[in-house]
Formats: structure tokens, C-alpha cells, sequence
């Protein structure tokens, strides 16, 4: 993408209704914008991102053996009326009524159409275990709409549903969920602790919340430092070896780690040695919920069991806050000049600045980077705009692409350019099919 052709709305002043640094950022780097309280467009970058945790959190679901489908944002309200949540969701629902004057609302989360689905179409135990999920935006009018994509009112979320013949089973999709999403968040370059937590208007007594630590965190946290230090890594996961993804939930949750809901200070206290205790706060990334039949029993969710008997499917779901995401990634990767991204979700992989447009050998040599790492797939955005280096060298900083080419007449002249972390500020000197291989081996595994 060439930035003379592109649609990047940067601002240069901090804006003020901004109160924390990834609101900030998002709107000064031209990746949102307001369009009322909590609802926002998703500008050129801002999409890219976007699109970049959709792509992540769709391989790993799909690795982990989920499938996606797509249900609508609107729903009749006559389903949440079998399940009881149409009155006792409260005023963060948002209700609708048609032309016909049939009730609607916009869904806050899926858990009864996606029962409707499977009830319409499922009726053995050999059609399961069946986990479906879809990426789609939600509606829930809160109270207090705040820190951009953050706390919005409109918000992107990856649901998902597991119906399993009985409880061992749900439980071995709830830790498949687990894992996945360690995984998941593993992959943005961000650390996200498991932590017990409460259920709210979904139900059920078993539920971990993932937190991404920031000081900017709306949840208060209380855990042992030594979690925030482990890592999945690249180990390898067989997703239907229940022992086995057992064991990965039980080395991620043994340790203490709770929010405010389910903290007790008592077993924090004789659980965790004092220089191992940490309070803090936390972003909330997502959530996983196992409420067995809550939603099956009223609403006739059954299939035949290997008895030969009807039962109620065991059920759990598991959201994962896909625009919330972009913002807390920025809140644990930026630094005074802006944006840091992480490979995985970076919107462009590497950014060109031509110090010189308009000169003949310096342009050449931009147009031919351009083109090898276009060819590679690795899309850059290139600066080819008049503007001063100075103010080429701060968009870049501000909107965080972690490397950065920049071509000269007089590196040129030697036959190089130079490559440039965002991240660690390093610079080397390389030719221009080095600098491509460089690049090309840092995005290989992301
Ligand atoms: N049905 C379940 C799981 S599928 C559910 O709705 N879970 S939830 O309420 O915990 O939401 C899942 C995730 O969506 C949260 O962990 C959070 O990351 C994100 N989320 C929730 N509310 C908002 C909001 N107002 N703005 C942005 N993201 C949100």
C-alpha cells in the first residue's frame, strides 16, 4: 500500500475525551473513530488489526477442532422468553420491535438461538461432541461506555458452544477452550492469566476469566507472580487427548490467580508465600463457562444416550472480546511515540520511508523493495508521501509497525537501507534483497 493512496487520518494533537493510552493511540493513529457512545467505525488500519485477531483466533479454534458458522446480530426475543433471560437480562439489552410489532432484540451473546440450532438438527450421542462458534458483533448498552474499543456498546466477540453427552465431556471441551485460548493470546504477544472468577447473567458454576495485566485493567486481580510466567509455547497439542489438556489447565490454574468476585483473602494468604503475592489489575480478554443444562433443560435440547435414554446436552460457552483485543494489545505494547504491534496482528509487516521522493535512484530503490516484499507477501506500507523525513519517521513510530525500512540517496549510493526495530530501536545496514530475507524469516512463523 502506498500511504499517497491510502486513507490514514492521523491526528496530530492528543485527544481529549481520551483517558487511556490505547484509546488514545487507536484514535490519533486513525484505526477508529466515535460514531456515538461506545459504537465505532473501524478505519483502514484499525480494520486490518481487527482482521488480524480474527484470522488468529479462527486458526486456533479450528485447530482445536471448533466449527464456525455465522448467526445474525438481531434475534427474536420469543427465544430468550423459553429460557427466561428475556426479563432477567435488564436494561444492557437493547430491545427492537419490527414493523409486524414482533419483539427483537440485538444479541448480547447466543446462547439460545445457538440451542435452537442444535435442537432443530441434533437428536443422537454420535453427532457429538459438536462445538460451533462464530466471530460476530454484539449489542449491550452499558452503563458506562469507556476507553474506546474497550468497554464499547457495539463490540465484536468470538462466542462459542460445546454440547456433549455429560459432564466429563463438557469438561474436556471447557479445557480444550482453555488451551485454545492460551494459545490464541499466546500468539498477539500478550500474557493472559486463566483466573476463577464469577458467571454473571450466563450462568453456571464454572468459569475462568483471561486477563491481560495493565494498569488500566478494569478488574482487580490477586495472584501468584510465578503464573504470569508461564508460557504454552510451540509445545504440541492433541486437542482429543483429554489427559493431556487436562494437564495444560491444571499447570495454568493451580497457582493462585482470581479477580475481586471470587478472591478470598484467607486462601491467598495461606496459599501464596508473601514476596510471591501480587495485586494488580487486569483487562479482561475473555471468558469461558461451563453451565451443564441450563439452557438444554427449558429449552429441549436432548439427544439419545448410548442407554438409549433421553438427557438434557451438557453445555458451556466461551467468548473471547476480538475488538477488545486490540485495544489491550496496544495497552501492553506501546511507548511514548506510539504503537507497538506484535508480528501477529501487525496491520502492514514493514513500513518503507523514502528520505528522499522524487529522487531517481532512491525511488528506484523504494519501488523495487515495494515489489520483492509484495512478491513475498508481505505487504508494506510505503511512504512515498512529500513529507519531511521527521514527520515520515513519526507517523511510522505512531502507528507501530514493528519494522521499518528507510532508503536514502546516500545509502543507495553504498547499495543499502536500513532496517529498523520498532521495538528495540536497532538498526543494521543491509542490501535491499537481505533486507527482504530479513523480514521474510521474522514473519515465517507468525
Ligand atoms: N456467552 C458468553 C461467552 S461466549 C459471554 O458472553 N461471555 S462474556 O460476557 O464474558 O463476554 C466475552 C468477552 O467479550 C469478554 O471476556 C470481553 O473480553 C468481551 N466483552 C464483553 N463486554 C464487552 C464490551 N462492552 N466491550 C468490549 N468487549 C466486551
Amino acid at each position: 500500500m502506498r500511504l499517497s493512496r491510502y486513507f490514514l487520518p492521523v491526528l496530530k494533537e492528543n485527544p481529549a475525551e481520551a483517558q487511556i493510552v490505547s484509546h488514545r493511540l487507536m484514535l490519533r493513529a486513525g484505526m477508529i473513530r466515535q460514531q456515538a457512545a461506545g459504537i465505532y467505525s473501524w478505519l483502514p488500519l484499525g480494520l486490518r488489526v481487527l482482521r488480524n485477531i480474527e484470522r488468529i483466533v479462527h486458526e486456533e479454534q479450528q485447530r482445536a477442532g471448533h466449527i464456525p458458522l455465522l448467526m445474525p446480530t438481531l434475534q427474536p426475543a420469543d427465544l430468550w422468553r423459553e429460557s427466561g433471560r428475556y426479563d432477567a437480562y435488564g436494561p444492557e439489552m437493547l430491545r427492537i420491535r419490527d414493523r409486524q410489532d414482533r419483539d427483537m432484540l440485538y444479541g448480547p451473546t447466543n446462547e439460545e438461538m445457538i440451542t435452537d440450532i442444535f435442537r432443530a438438527h441434533v437428536t443422537s450421542y454420535r453427532q457429538l461432541p459438536l462445538t460451533l462458534y462464530h466471530i460476530q458483533w454484539k449489542f449491550r448498552d452499558e452503563m458506562r461506555p469507556r476507553f474506546g474499543v474497550m468497554r464499547g456498546r457495539e463490540f465484536l466477540m468470538k462466542d462459542g458452544y460445546n454440547f456433549d453427552v455429560d459432564r466429563d465431556a463438557a469438561l474436556h471441551a471447557y479445557n480444550r477452550h482453555m488451551v485454545s485460548y492460551l494459545r490464541t493470546y499466546e500468539r498477539m504477544g500478550l500474557t493472559a492469566i486463566p483466573m476463577r472468577a464469577a458467571s454473571g447473567p450466563i450462568g453456571g458454576d464454572n468459569t475462568h476469566e483471561f486477563l491481560v495485566l495493565a494498569e488500566t485493567g478494569e478488574s482487580e486481580v490477586f495472584y501468584d507472580d510465578r503464573v504470569a510466567g508461564l508460557k504454552l509455547g510451540a509445545r504440541e497439542i492433541d486437542y482429543d487427548d483429554r489427559a493431556q489438556v487436562a494437564a495444560v489447565c491444571e499447570e495454568f490454574t493451580t497457582l493462585y490467580a482470581r479477580t475481586d468476585e471470587t478472591h478470598d483473602e484467607g486462601i491467598f494468604a495461606a496459599q501464596v508465600p508473601a514476596d510471591h503475592r501480587r495485586v494488580a489489575r487486569g483487562i479482561e480478554v475473555g471468558q469461558i463457562f461451563y453451565f451443564a443444562t441450563k439452557y438444554s433443560e427449558p429449552m429441549g435440547a436432548y439427544v439419545t444416550n448410548e442407554a438409549g435414554e433421553r438427557v438434557p446436552v451438557h453445555m458451556g460457552s466461551h467468548g473471547i472480546g476480538v475488538s477488545r483485543l486490540a485495544g489491550a494489545i496496544i495497552e501492553a505494547s506501546h511507548d511514548d511515540r506510539g504503537i507497538i504491534w506484535p508480528e501477529g496482528v501487525t496491520p502492514f509487516p514493514v513500513g518503507i520511508v523514502n528520505l528522499k521522493q522524487g529522487d531517481t535512484a532512491t525511488d528506484a530503490a523504494c519501488e523495487e523493495l515495494y515489489a520483492a516484499l509484495t512478491a513475498r507477501g508481505l505487504e508494506p506500507l510505503y511512504d512515498d508521501t512529500g513529507e519531511r523525513a521527521g514527520a515520515k519517521f513519526a507517523t511510522m513510530d505512531l502507528i507501530g509497525l514493528p519494522w521499518r525500512l528507510t532508503v536514502g540517496p546516500r545509502g543507495v549510493a553504498r547499495g543499502v537501507v536500513e532496517l529498523t526495530s520498532r521495538r528495540s530501536g536497532e538498526s543494521e545496514e543491509l542490501t535491499v534483497a537481505a533486507a527482504v530475507d530479513r523480514v521474510a524469516a521474522v514473519f515465517a512463523g507468525v
